[in-house]
């Protein structure tokens, strides 16, 4: 690589560095700042190291939204001791998406999310943008995490190298050097790996990454391991909140809402602002005049049987949400068949239904994330919203729908199964400012 390119990388990780916690000490009283009388707690010259992580490979896309979370949280607090930045791991080779004839590896985290956004909360760049950094295809030290072997009866914090559970896809080659799946990228190499068994929160592994570790690189794979520091506390909420989706998305979303549902954000009370400046209360958003459904199909329906509808019995249950609040439009975010969809919509006699189907430019561009997205975008800015049970598909669009501001009663809501009408109610994660 052109050692001017470099630089310049160098350069503009060190900026949005030093941009997002200049930042977040005015906020949250953090170690570091750049005042005058107030030295920094390390020296100037303490070189960025940089945290990369995988999840699980069969985890879905949303579970994978949770973790980064957990992972940008880790990142903050690694911050307030020295420089950190976030590598996002590219998308690719989900479970899920599986749309013919699309190429779904080294996705960027761009293509679905608003990057500036992200920074506003914790430094992170692209995996590749880290490989033209560093000139070489080098991670440092890999920890795979895994949970104990034989389980635990006590729930403690602890974690240890030890021996790998299982198979863990890592191989060493002659030279010492370690290959696995690396996104796709198959010159990338580790120099070092290790199996480290841990139970804790995610930054009960910072002295760790701090002390024992003094690669520039480090990767966690497995990192769904890592939980929670606080769930559903302000700083849940603000790394939350920072995932904003990429506008390319959500124009399409909007374009949508305008064309088929009568929705614009003016109207509705949805207008987005600077996540950093946006507090709403609840009730502040009114949504679009239609009822959004996330109909959870496929996989799901043998994963949680006995807790979803039919398709004839969700029917019956919209036709009553839209009966009450007066509505005539229902918009369904589902990965159903063309077939079922069409069986569902038939259920419909007075009122429309409608379902987004991208264009296969927007398919080959976006892909099947992207396309997950605008369904999610466009539900989130109905008048009521009921959702599949316990997908974290439908817990994502219930949190848009927090940051929105719109009536938890509007937006906590599930889909019963037909032998039980009155079915519990999804539990109510209210926005924390
Ligand atoms: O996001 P996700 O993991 O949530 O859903 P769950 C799985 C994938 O299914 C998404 C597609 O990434 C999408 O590709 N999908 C689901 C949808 N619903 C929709 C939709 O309304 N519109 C579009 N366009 N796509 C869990 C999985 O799924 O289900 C677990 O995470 C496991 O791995 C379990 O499979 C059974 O929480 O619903």
């Amino acid at each position: 690589m052109e050692t001017k390119e470099a630089w310049h990388l160098t350069l503009v990780v060190f900026i949005c560095w030093l941009a997002v916690f200049v930042r977040a000490d005015a906020e949250d009283d953090i170690a570091f700042s750049a005042g005058e009388s107030d030295t920094t707690k390390f020296g100037q010259a303490k070189s960025v190291r940089y945290l990369l992580y995988d999840v699980n490979p069969g985890e879905g896309f949303n579970l994978r939204r949770d973790v980064y979370m957990r992972v940008t949280n880790l990142v903050k607090e690694l911050n307030k001791e020295e420089p950190w930045v976030l590598v996002l791991p590219p998308w690719g080779r989900l479970y899920h998406w599986k749309s013919p004839d699309l190429e779904q590896i080294k996705i960027p985290w761009s293509t679905f999310f608003d990057l500036p956004s992200l920074r506003e909360h914790v430094p992170v760049i692209e995996f590749e943008e880290y490989l033209k950094l560093r000139g070489e295809p080098v991670i440092d030290e890999v920890y795979y995490l895994q949970g104990f072997k034989g389980g635990w009866t006590k729930w403690e914090e602890k974690m240890n190298i030890t021996e790998c559970n299982e198979g863990t896809g890592f191989v060493q080659d002659e030279e010492g050097n370690w290959y696995s799946w690396f996104f796709g990228y198959e010159e990338v190499y580790a120099k070092k790996f290790a199996c480290l068994s841990y139970m804790g929160h995610a930054t009960f592994i910072k002295p760790f990454l701090l002390k024992n570790t003094i690669g520039r690189c480090v990767m966690l794979p497995r990192a769904e391991v890592l939980l929670h520091d606080h769930f559903g506390n302000s700083e849940y909420w603000k790394a939350r909140r920072s995932m904003v989706f990429a506008k390319h998305l959500r124009d399409i979303g909007d374009e949508f809402r305008r064309e088929n549902l009568d929705s614009t954000d003016p109207e509705d009370k949805t207008e987005l602002e600077d996540w950093t400046k946006m507090k709403r209360n609840h009730g502040d958003a009114l949504g679009g005049p239609y009822v959004g459904v996330h109909l959870r199909r496929r996989d799901y329906l043998y994963a949680r049987e006995g807790n979803l509808p039919s398709l004839k019995g969700a029917a019956k249950q919209i036709k009553k949400i839209l009966k009450k609040y007066n509505l005539q439009k229902v918009f369904v975010a589902t990965d159903a068949p063309s077939e079922e969809f069409e069986e569902f919509k038939n259920y419909f006699k007075k009122s429309k239904v409608y379902r987004f189907v991208p264009s296969k430019e927007i398919k080959e561009k976006y892909k099947d994330g992207g396309v997950a997205i605008i369904d999610q975008w466009i539900a989130a800015h109905a008048r009521y919203f009921v959702g599949s049970y316990e997908s974290t598909f439908s817990f994502r669009i219930q949190e848009e729908r927090e940051i929105l501001g719109f009536d938890p009663d509007m937006t906590f809501n599930r889909l019963c199964p037909d032998n039980d009408s009155d079915c519990e109610k999804p539990s109510i994660w209210k926005i924390v400012y």
